[in-house]
């Protein structure tokens, strides 16, 4: 499985890129199995070709985009036993992977830049970064060199074609460049997902003046008929797509959904922050997704739908944890391991970052602008994180600079969408942890640079934990539905209204402020407490990761709010 891959934006490519591709051995004449070579454009060409007498693959087929090549192109995999029809839904499709090839591989995910510190900050004392791996563009080369002369060559051993031991996701941004190696996984491998629209785009929205964010966007409507959008950042696994989708518990209350995973925004010419979103379909994870958590995404997943590492029933349908759905009689489940599995077995079914890929088109609640060139107006942006303790269901922050501060201190309980293990709270500023495409200092310094930017009409920053435990670990918020209790408020706060208080890490709502009628007893109390013990160590704990991990780069803005807080929690 190897990828090259070029956005299309400077193909000015004659035989030598400026990495250097290794020259070819033998210029055979290349087999073109479908389209023409010579209607595309020079660059294009001239890239397939090099490409082609690098890899040495059978032959070459040139992608019309129409539907019979899709179905053509199904068709062939179902032939190869690498994908199963599911014959409960309509162009429904399964994949089961090798099982070392399940996640995106941070560790080998790399930014190629001459200068190490164009992609992260070097950290204080030796310490080893957390904020991206730079590759200089040598040993690059070195690595390239070893793994794709004759990469396509003979038939794949394993029915998954990949190769862990060498996997390689590399980005070089001066050149627009993605070169990704020996993973079929969706985060790896569809390139212009993570790669492009986070990594690559990040970067160009560095230079160019805009931000390219691992944010959903939706939009609200009150039962007053007044419509805001939002744009959500919360790291992999913490229910961005339920968010989303979500169908409100608020009678009246109407969501849409614009996208579910990456946003680009940039300010127009009145100076409001509009955003877009850069894909065309939902990538999301299956377990915990019901008519429960989330019925639109199910409705999304009935048709022309490709799962990958999810169980499969006997009556051709799919299934996994959180599914919340019973059997029924007599129907068997196969797990994402192809072995028999019943309810009650020790391991789970489905593998727990197993996906469905579906064409956002579906979604019954896309929203009517979710293609519109100029993108919505965003008029809040919402921080969030899966923190089971300390952290309180919503606050607002005090204002930009103290929003990017909540930003860049963001923490999450661990993922399984990338290779970590355990339960543990991570880091992850901005969501963005595992897709900067450039020094997280310098990303810093671009959001607070907004601030100062002529007419800009900056929206509102707000940070939601959806997550928190009681002693006994019971939630105490229900999510889901009733999250647009917590958007509610966000939206009468964006109107002006006086509803919030001051705390010392941000405004929470007054009491009684948020909607709760009709909710089962809900403990406010805890739900938004703020233990000094916890406050203390976790400014500890962002003092030590800020002032280790960014460490030169880290804006002396930043750190001013990092004191405040540290002196406001102290008084607490
Ligand atoms: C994803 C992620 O969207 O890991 O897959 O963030
Ligand atoms: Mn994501």
């Amino acid at each position: 499985m190897a990828a090259l891959y070029r956005p299309g934006l400077r193909l000015s490519w004659h035989g030598l890129s400026p990495l250097g591709w290794p020259s070819c051995r033998s210029i055979q004449t290349l087999r073109v199995l479908s389209g023409d070579l010579g209607q595309l454009p020079t660059g294009i060409r001239d890239f397939v070709e090099h490409s082609a007498r690098l890899c040495q693959p059978e032959g070459i087929h040139i992608c019309d985009g129409t539907e019979a090549e899709n179905t053509a192109t199904l068709t062939l995999l179902e032939q190869q036993g690498l994908i199963r029809k599911l014959p409960k839904y309509n162009n429904c499709w399964l994949a089961r992977t090798d099982p070392k090839d399940v996640a995106r591989v941070e560790s080998k995910t790399v930014i190629v830049t001459p200068s190490q510190r164009d992609t992260v900050p070097l950290p204080a004392g030796g310490a080893r970064g957390q904020l991206g791996n730079w590759m200089s563009p040598a040993d690059f080369q070195r690595a390239v060199d070893e793994r794709f002369p004759g990469c396509m060559q003979g038939e794949p051993v394993s029915k998954w074609p990949c190769n862990p031991e060498k996997t390689l996701i590399g980005h070089v941004p001066d050149q627009w460049e993605i070169v990704s190696f020996g993973s079929g996984y969706g985060g790896n491998s569809l390139l212009g997902k993570k790669c492009f629209a986070l990594r690559i785009a990040s970067r160009l929205a560095r230079d160019e003046g805009w931000l390219a964010e691992h944010m959903l966007i939706l939009g609200i409507t009150s039962p007053a008929g007044k419509k805001r959008y939002v744009a959500a950042a919360f790291p992999s696994a913490c229910g961005k797509t339920n968010l989303a989708m979500m169908r409100p518990a608020l009678p009246g209350w109407k969501v849409e959904c614009v996208g579910d995973d990456i946003a680009w925004m940039r300010f127009d010419s009145e100076g409001r922050l509009r955003a877009i979103n850069p894909e065309n379909g939902f990538f999301g994870v299956a377990p915990g997704t019901s008519a429960t958590t989330n019925p639109n995404a199910m409705a999304t997943i009935q048709s022309n739908t490709i799962f990958t590492n999810v169980a499969e029933t006997s009556d051709g349908g799919v299934y996994w944890e959180g599914i919340d759905r019973p059997l029924p009689p007599g129907v068997t489940v196969t797990s994402w391991l192809g072995k028999p599995w019943k309810p009650g077995d020790k391991e789970p079914c489905a593998h727990p970052n197993s996906r469905f890929c579906a064409p956002a088109r579906q979604c019954p609640i896309m929203d009517p602008a979710w293609e519109a060139p100029e993108g919505v107006p965003i008029d809040a942006i919402i921080f969030g994180g899966r923190r089971p303790k300390g952290v309180p269901l919503v606050y607002e922050a005090f204002n930009w600079r103290h929003g990017v501060f909540v930003g860049s201190a963001m923490r999450s309980e661990s993922t399984a969408a990338a290779e970590h293990k355990g339960k543990i709270i991570m880091h992850d500023p901005f969501a963005m942890r595992p897709f900067f495409g450039y020094n997280f200092g310098h990303y810093l310094e671009h959001w607070l640079s907004m601030e100062g930017r002529k007419g800009a009409q900056l929206p509102r920053i707000f940070h939601v934990n959806w997550f928190r435990r009681d002693e006994a670990g019971h939630f105490l918020w229900p999510g889901f539905g009733e999250n647009a209790r917590v958007l509610d408020w966000i939206c009468r706060r964006l109107e002006g209204e006086d509803s919030a208080r001051e705390t010392p890490i941000g405004l929470v709502p007054k009491e009684g402020a948020l909607d709760l009628s009709g909710l089962r007893a809900i403990d406010t109390t805890q739900l938004f407490s703020l233990p000094k013990d916890f406050w203390e160590q976790e400014v500890r704990d962002i003092r030590s990761y800020l002032t280790e991990q960014v460490n030169q780069d880290l804006p002396k803005e930043v750190l001013a709010e990092l004191e405040a807080l540290e002196r406001r929690v102290h008084k607490m």
